[in-house]
């Protein structure tokens, strides 16, 4: 039982930690110029942010940082 339950536990620290690893990737891949930021050009991929980026661009300086990104990625609905 004892064994079930880490088990259990290493599978959900391993999920957490690719969706982390998902929100980055995916980041990193957007971010053309490897600035860390998304610029409005840049993301002309995600029409769907770009739309939106007022909500979700929290500072207010047109771009969109990695825990922005992760924000709209684990809110949007
Ligand atoms: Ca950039
Ligand atoms: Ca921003």
């Amino acid at each position: 039982m004892r064994i079930f339950w880490l088990a259990s536990c290493t599978l959900i620290t391993i999920s957490f930690n690719s969706l982390a690893l998902d929100v980055k990737q995916r980041f990193d891949h957007l971010d053309k110029d490897k600035n860390g930021f998304l610029s409005l050009e840049e993301l002309s991929s995600q029409p769907h942010l770009k739309k939106h980026i007022a909500q979700w661009d929290e500072n207010k300086d047109q771009q969109i940082s990695l825990l922005e990104f992760k924000h709209y990625l684990t809110n949007k609905s």
